[in-house]
């Protein structure tokens, strides 16, 4: 992840996993914030799957 387009490809495939509420992508940490909508956790397995459907790799959790 190294330039803006890459952090909305990431931002938009974990906005369409079911129960994210908002993502938050950081360039210069790369990292990715996601917040779940209220009552819902998100399956972490579906977001790492949505992150690396994107193109990108997941360190860490
Ligand atoms: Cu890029």
């Amino acid at each position: 992840m190294h330039c803006s387009h890459c952090a909305s490809a990431v931002e938009k495939a974990l906005l369409a996993v079911e129960g994210v509420a908002s993502v938050k992508v950081s360039l210069d940490d790369k990292t990715a914030i996601v917040k779940p909508m209220c009552g819902t956790m998100p399956d972490i397995a579906k977001l790492k799957a949505a992150v690396e459907s994107a193109g990108y790799k997941v360190t860490g959790e």
